[in-house]
């Protein structure tokens, strides 16, 4: 197969080094690739698919709606809007879902380690009792077990509440936006509730009006947003700590040639967190070690990946896109998978290799694949017995191809706690240098960058907005795929600084922190709700999250999941981004998501389609609300001077102050 620098002969623009080595060597390869297949489609996506107009809600359809043409409204009459605000609803019903599913699991896990049972322990007290008051729980005199299970339990009832209160952690919001929610009548009740209600409300004859639409998926996305995501990372981080600065490797590269390659694809902690610990287990160790291996190289793949990353340092061998790209490379024992986003092109990439993929969750099996099923309550056997399996593979490794020039550094972990401490200072953790920071100009604003990465636009999206971003001194925060595709480039680390504009190099260079922080998984995007919140409070920047100069992007977004996040960012007050939406073909409905809801919730979607426009309308709009703050008054240049180093350094916490760990690889 012919590679070049900008593609390959059924590649779409590839521009990843690592993937462009592993075709190269893939030779004449017996299996087909995304790329591939992108090719062999064209460009022929469906029209009336990819503009929201098509609806096969009943068996009167399919019908295919063409706006403004009385013969083209569907059977039953909907109309454009009606149809693209429906599905519109629908990917945030089902987004939302898949989040709500995986917090469920998380918290049934804490109960199970609240209860001393399993391999785990709570070991953040401090966020535990923190949690606990935002619930209601007395924590005095009491045992973390004992108050560790009762703020399961009651988490766990905020999925199914069927009472008309709104969720315990929408208090966490700004009280303006609180006040908004109330007013409009879209707080959210029980977290399933929501995502039962919008299915219901999007089936044929129900809500036929876009507005209304919009709302219910706006309540919809914050039980994702303020419940489920939020409860995810805040339980996960109680029970496998809060991520602090960790310094860690990212890419293809990180695969070992001598050691069982294992590789935790999907999203659940539970799973990959039992995985590293008995990937350290001597008995593992011993097994494999027999087998002719050094030992075992855990490595992440998509979000999962993330959460070990963030929490133990773990390398992170593949975002989305590179998903089959880390099975080419021929040295992967065992690509062990869960819940979400894992392609079922996966088990005919393996079938080529010596490889196996092994789903481990009853919802989410495939052909092709071995089953294992994981058990929270024997997590370590379940762990051991899914490594015994892969250590049998090893032996029969063929041909393989680690790429040797892609390993690059990051530096990962920043949590909202850790923002706070790194700015603050280790004894005064404030978010004040931060908003001063903004408020005197050396930092603009701030971008996200969340979301996925897919193959529809080149794989250099990310980077170009981030350095766009960076070099206009706006601090970027990154989750997701977007976060590890960031770090493939270099973007990760402190070194970054010299692609910043001057006063954001002045501030990282200070601090010692990259650019661009990576805040974690996709359910992780509930730290920026509330990083946002402690700006606001930390006062100087407006009373709620929509007066903030910040805003969004997942310009390579394709999971339902980032349209969930995208609608619970806008109904929080924060503008957001995002590369092609399927509304387009609804003329009023697409323009009230891109311009009228901002009277509803003072904030609305962007879409554009190239990465400097996505960049330009990203710092646009932080100018923008710098003027409505009132904070771009013209000043003359101030100098850095001794005093503000030390009151950007606070009591000299740079990354390595606030914990850093040098752990790399486990085995
Ligand atoms: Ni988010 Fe994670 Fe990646 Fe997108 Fe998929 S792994 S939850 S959905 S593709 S960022
Ligand atoms: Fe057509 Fe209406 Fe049925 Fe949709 S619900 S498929 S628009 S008839």
């Amino acid at each position: 197969m012919a590679v070049t620098r900008n593609g390959c002969e059924g590649c779409n623009d590839i521009t990843c080094q690592s993937t462009i080595e592993v075709l190269e060597k893939a030779g004449e390869k017996t299996f087909t690739t995304a790329y591939d297949r992108v090719k062999a489609r064209g460009m022929a996506a469906c029209l009336f698919g990819s503009t929201g107009t098509c609806c096969r809600h009943c068996n009167m359809g399919p019908c295919q709606i063409i706006d403004g043409v009385e013969e083209m409204i569907g059977i039953c009459g909907a109309t454009a809007d009606t149809v693209a605000a429906r599905h519109f609803s629908r990917m945030v019903a089902a987004g939302t879902a898949a989040h709500t599913d995986h917090a469920r699991e998380m918290v049934r896990g804490f109960i199970t380690t609240a209860k001393g049972e399993g391999p785990h322990q709570i070991k953040d007290v401090d966020k535990l009792k923190k949690l606990a008051a935002v619930f209601n729980i007395v924590t005095e005199g009491r045992e973390v077990n004992d108050i560790a299970l009762e703020l399961g339990q009651k988490a766990l009832a905020e999925f199914g509440n069927q009472e008309n209160t709104p969720l315990s952690m929408l208090k966490r919001a700004p009280a303006k936006r609180q006040e908004i929610w109330r007013k409009l009548g879209i707080e959210p009740r029980g977290v399933d509730r929501e995502v039962v209600e919008l299915m219901h409300r999007t089936h044929m004859g129900v809500d036929q009006e876009y507005h209304n639409l919009t709302m219910g998926s706006a309540r919809c996305a914050l039980a994702d947003g303020w419940g489920s995501s939020m409860l995810s990372t805040e339980l996960t981080d109680i029970m496998f700590g809060t991520p602090v600065p960790t310094r860690a490797v990212v890419d293809l590269g990180v695969l070992r040639p001598d050691q069982v390659n294992v590789t935790v694809h999907g999203h659940e902690p539970l799973l990959a967190e039992a995985l590293c610990i008995a990937a350290a287990d001597q008995e593992m160790l011993a097994l494999a070690k027999k087998a002719g291996a050094t030992g075992i190289n855990l490595a992440g793949v998509c979000c999962t990946g993330n959460e070990i990353l963030m929490r133990r340092g773990i390398p992170v061998a593949a975002g989305f896109v590179q998903q089959e790209m880390a099975l080419a490379t021929g040295a992967i024992e065992a690509m062990v998978v869960d819940v979400q986003c894992i392609m079922q092109s996966v088990a005919q990439v393996a079938k080529s290799f010596h490889t196996d993929i092994i789903t481990t969750n009853y919802r989410a099996k495939m052909d092709g694949a071995i089953h294992i099923q994981f058990d929270e309550h024997e997590a370590l056997n379940s762990a051991k017995r899914i490594l015994t399996h892969a250590i049998g593979n090893f032996k029969k490794r063929g041909d393989f191809h680690i790429p040797t020039k892609s390993k690059l550094d990051v530096v990962v972990g920043f949590s909202h706690e850790t923002i706070n401490h790194m700015l603050g200072g280790r004894f005064r953790a404030s978010y004040r240098p931060l908003n001063d920071n903004i408020i005197n100009g050396r930092i603009r604003g701030v971008g996200a960058i969340v979301g996925c990465d897919n193959f529809k636009l080149s794989d250099e999206t990310h980077e170009i907005i981030a350095r766009e971003l960076i070099k206009n001194n706006i601090l970027v925060l990154a989750t997701g795929c977007a976060a590890t595709s960031l770090g493939r480039v270099g973007l990760l680390r402190p070194e970054a600084a010299q692609f910043c504009g001057e006063s954001l190099a002045e501030v990282c260079e200070t601090v010692g922190m990259p650019p661009v922080l990576h805040m974690g998984s996709c359910v992780d995007n509930s730290r920026i709700l509330i990083a946002a919140t402690e700006m606001v409070r930390e006062g100087g920047l407006g009373d709620d999250i929509s007066d903030l100069p910040a805003i969004g992007t997942a310009p390579l977004w394709m999971s339902e999941k980032a349209v969930a996040i995208g609608h619970y960012f806008v109904a929080s007050g924060a503008q957001v981004v995002f590369q092609s939406l399927p509304v387009t073909g609804a003329k009023q409905f697409s323009k009230y998501l891109q311009e009228g809801i901002m009277k509803d919730l003072g904030a609305h979607w962007n879409i554009a389609e190239a990465p400097l426009d996505i960049a330009r309308i990203m710092i646009e709009k932080i100018e923008q609300k710098r003027d409505a703050l009132g904070i771009n008054k013209k000043r003359d240049r101030v100098l850095f001077d001794m005093a503000m180093r030390r009151d950007l350094g606070g009591a000299g916490a740079g990354i390595g102050d606030v914990g850093c760990h040098g752990k790399q690889h486990m085995g």
